[in-house]
């Protein structure tokens, strides 16, 4: 089942089948305590509702803060092992991708999150922009798993790799954090042959496409998750990003008016087009 939050409220799809959701706050609903079996209810006894345009999706977030894992795929590590090197910070991303204790950083509030069809942005003092195509998990205040959506941590490559301090300033700004299009709900783990691939078209053109699996991922979702909640509460819940597998060439950098296409198969599409700056 699907949870879509629209500019006309709530809705789940399931069989190709939209039904609306009788709670117009967005956190009420994913704060269910049954998600799961409230969407089942609503799909066995509601009425079918017209089907969900692109252009009226919202971002899938309310009043959840959305935080980020790094360096959980060997590309990562090993592209930001060469980035940070000229700077001496390269060593950094080996530890991390071994230690026990994983990467965790804020990303970003819900108000600044792009939806899908939304700008994402590249800031105008970097030179090396890349987006990172990410699964992301949505958790309750409880820290359960209770849903997946594709996220996009937008990253400026160029300032994380000057300095490793320099991290906060590199992943978060204005148009930097993108989700959508939708919640695919179900606590049950998506196989490691789940795919997650990305596609970068400029005028109309691929300019950059690549693809990783869950099965490259180095660390169980569930453990990601247990160190967020460690010593955070989250009451209405929290969008965790787990990281990239995909990086593009050192030659590539993103450029304005490009288009960003995230796929994750069970979950859907995330597109969103660049602009540089501030809207
Ligand atoms: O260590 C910097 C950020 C890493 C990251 O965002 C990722 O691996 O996806
Ligand atoms: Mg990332």
């Amino acid at each position: 089942m699907k949870l879509y939050r629209t500019v006309k409220g709530n809705y789940v799809e399931h069989d190709h089948r939209c039904f609306r959701i009788p709670l117009d706050r967005w956190d009420a609903v994913v704060n269910h305590k049954d998600l799961q079996g409230y969407l089942v209810s609503i799909v066995a006894s509601g009425t079918v509702a017209e089907k969900i345009r692109s252009s009226e999706l919202l971002a899938p977030v309310e009043g959840q803060d959305v935080w980020a894992a790094g360096v959980t795929y060997y590309r990562s590590r090993s592209a930001r092992m060469a980035e940070a090197k000229v700077a001496g910070g390269g060593d950094f991303y080996d530890r991390v991708y071994s230690a026990p204790r994983p990467e965790l950083f804020f990303k970003s509030t819900a108000a600044h999150v792009a939806g899908p069809g939304a700008k994402v942005h590249i800031r105008r003092d970097a030179t090396w922009s890349v987006p990172e195509p990410e699964l992301t998990v949505l958790m309750n205040g409880l820290g359960q798993i209770v849903g997946y959506t594709v996220g996009n941590d937008m990253s400026s490559r160029d300032i994380e790799g000057e300095n490793p301090l320099y991290l906060p300033q590199a992943k978060v700004y204005d148009g930097s954090c993108a989700l959508g299009p939708c919640i695919l709900v179900g606590s049950e783990p998506l196989p490691p042959s789940t795919p997650i691939r990305l596609e970068i078209l400029r005028a109309g053109q691929t300019e950059f496409s690549g693809a990783t699996s869950l099965a490259e991922l180095k660390r169980p979702i569930t453990e990601l998750g247990e160190y967020l909640f460690r010593e955070n509460s989250f009451p209405l819940g929290v969008f965790l990003m787990t990281g990239t597998g995909i990086v593009p060439p050192d030659e590539f950098s993103l450029a304005a008016a490009d288009r960003v296409r995230i796929t994750i198969d069970p979950i859907g599409t995330l597109e969103n087009e660049v602009i540089q700056g501030k809207a």
